[in-house]
């Protein structure tokens, strides 16, 4: 379960939503956005502050009628004035918030002018043209729109890793607490660190005699609205956010065979299974057996040993080479989040971050970071208050002063993400990027171009003497936005003879480079830098799904540049450059 304040964070944004659906006026749906993000960046519980007006108020950023609905939350599990709002629109619209490219303003539009209630009637609309003549929306804007809503079609009820994670640990912490549970783990594509989760597999151990006491507590569960399936050893529920979670209930001596069974892929069992069968014996999943004799099933260690495997990670378990691998014992030392020591991608306040320099500074030197980089958005991005030529000069001044205050703790770098424009330039002169200790080339616009021309752009950027990173190459957005589709293979090439690093944004939303590219770019010995963008104190805790990434393509602590040290980073960064 999200903590109360991403709760609340994911309401009062809501409210701002619907708000600006229903045209309320501008000051009113800022107030709610403001406070949704104060919540979103607050490191405080404020479930432990507790439904107490004037302590709530003291919160930075909130003022008392958001303090009103904190509290009422706090004490009811509810804000009146939401479930208000909610009942004042069509049910169908607010789905329509995920299409990329329909805000609350296209959307009120559509509803007001068009009668559009939700998805099947803008399908139905955008296909008989009748949406053509409303004011401030051309065909181009329309097409994309149209693009988007089938993008969005064909993801078919699945969720970001990110949005399956924290609901499946708080599921496998509830599972735990009950006596009758010896181990529980949650499998499936989330513990191979898939970028999207169809449902969440939770396989616990216990003696067959507890399995009905489990199953019980676990359909009672808080989150839980629908029972699909109660048996005692197998289970399915649906959660109020709308996520499936299947429960399996095995005994101890199976819990092994189990959670190797359900963490699949399906793929990858199937080869262990026809390399059992060629060894004379049988796996499923219960256990691995011999005749009738069981051989292994209390581990995965001993069922992969039995079939002379080495234990395979399940990021791996893709049937993409591993199994070679384990069988003579070469499987990559996969990189773990723990050897992350630098973010060299992130947001302040003097564009549209919602921390300073210093307050960055001190969370990543929190986490034993010895190196940030400060990259605000450049000139063009104005709708991320990005900087002009000159306020980045003074950026840069203010990021060397935090630099010099704090080297007793950290090292600042003064780096910026420029926007790689349409046709390849970069947002800023040769002369300006000169004076940065690292710059992150990242597309933002134009992002539904052809495939030759996105190559072609992104080429061109690589050639900048200056870049050191590519931020995000594609700039899709998982599950909404397709983004840029350019020839990868000539992009890590390029990438590779520059000497420059290709970015895997850890962001949830993003993880660009995806598993398969990034697989491509070590593969081609080009060093990757993971980053999670952030703009906010909460948003460095995206880390863990960029490394589950770069785990899934193979990564090594030796191929991420976040994992030098600070020497040998400051040097490599140093040797990018002319
Ligand atoms: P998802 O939920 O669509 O993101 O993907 P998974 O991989 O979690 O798939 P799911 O939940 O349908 O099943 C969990 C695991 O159970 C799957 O990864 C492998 C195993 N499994 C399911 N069906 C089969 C099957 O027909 N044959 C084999 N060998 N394994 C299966
Ligand atoms: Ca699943
Ligand atoms: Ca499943
Ligand atoms: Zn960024």
């Amino acid at each position: 379960m999200p903590t109360a304040n991403q709760q609340l964070a994911a309401l009062f944004a809501q409210m701002a939503d619907i708000l600006e659906i229903l045209e309320s006026d501008r000051f009113r749906v800022n107030a709610f956005r403001k406070t949704s993000r104060v919540l979103d960046d607050m490191a405080e519980d404020v479930a432990g502050i507790g439904p107490d007006i004037s302590s709530l108020v003291q919160i930075d950023g909130v003022g008392k009628g958001a303090a009103q609905r904190i509290a009422e939350f706090l004490e009811t599990g509810k804000i009146a004035d939401h479930t208000q709002l909610m009942d004042q629109i069509p049910d169908g619209l607010l789905g329509l918030l995920n299409i990329s490219g329909l805000g609350p303003k296209t959307i009120s539009l559509f509803w007001n002018q068009a009668g559009v209630e939700g998805l099947d009637d803008l399908k139905a609309k955008l296909e008989t043209g009748e949406l053509t003549n409303l004011p401030g929306l051309g065909k181009k804007k329309l097409e994309n729109i149209q693009k988007s809503v089938a993008f969005a079609e064909s993801a078919g009820g699945r969720v970001r890793l990110g949005q399956a994670m924290p609901m499946a640990f708080w599921f496998v912490g509830q599972l735990e607490k009950l006596k009758q549970v010896k181990q529980a783990a949650y499998a499936g594509s989330l513990r191979r660190g898939r970028e999207t989760i169809g449902d969440i597999d939770v396989i616990v151990s216990a003696e067959a005699k507890g399995a009905a006491a489990i199953s019980d507590a676990f359909v009672a569960l808080e989150p839980v609205t629908d029972v699909l399936v109660k048996g005692a050893t197998k289970s399915s529920v649906r959660t109020r956010g709308g996520m499936q979670v299947d429960l399996r209930v095995v005994e101890p001596r199976q819990y092994g065979a189990a959670l190797m069974y359900f963490t699949g892929s399906k793929e990858h069992n199937i080869v262990l299974r026809q390399r059992a069968i060629d060894r004379g014996m049988n796996l499923n999943e219960y256990a691995l057996t011999k005749g009738n004799k069981i051989i292994a099933g209390q581990t995965e260690q001993e069922i992969y040993q039995v079939l002379d495997l080495a234990w395979i990670p399940p990021e791996l378990r893709e049937d993409r080479g591993e199994m070679i691998l384990a069988e003579k014992n070469e499987l990559p030392k996969l990189i773990e989040i723990g050897d992350i020591k630098a973010e060299l991608h992130a947001h302040t306040t003097a564009s549209d971050g919602h921390w300073s320099i210093e307050e960055y500074a001190a969370a990543a030197a929190h986490r034993g970071f010895h190196t940030v980089a400060v990259t605000d958005h450049s000139r063009g991005q104005g709708q991320a208050n990005g900087l002009s030529s000159q306020r980045l000069e003074q950026h840069i001044k203010n990021v060397r002063v935090a630099a010099a205050q704090m080297k007793n703790q950290i090292t600042i770098l003064a780096g910026s993400e420029v926007d790689i424009l349409a046709n390849g330039q970069l947002d800023y002169p040769d002369s300006l990027l000169k004076e940065l200790d690292l710059v992150v080339a990242s597309p933002h616009a134009a992002l539904t171009q052809e495939p030759k021309k996105a190559t072609d752009r992104l080429l061109k950027a690589i050639d900048n003497p200056y870049v050191t990173i590519m931020g995000h190459p594609t700039g899709r957005i998982i599950l909404s936005r397709e983004g840029l589709n350019p020839d990868m293979k000539q992009l890590i090439a390029a990438a590779a003879q520059r000497g420059i690093a290709l970015e895997l944004n850890a962001n949830t939303m993003r993880l660009d480079l995806r598993d398969t590219h990034a697989r491509m770019a070590i593969e081609a010995g080009v060093l990757l830098s993971i980053n999670t963008d952030a703009h906010g104190p909460d948003h460095l805790d995206q880390l863990v799904y960029g490394v589950l990434t770069a785990r899934r393509a193979g990564a090594t602590k030796a191929g991420v540049i976040n994992c030098l040290s600070k020497a040998a980073l400051a040097k490599w960064l140093r040797g990018t450059r002319p």
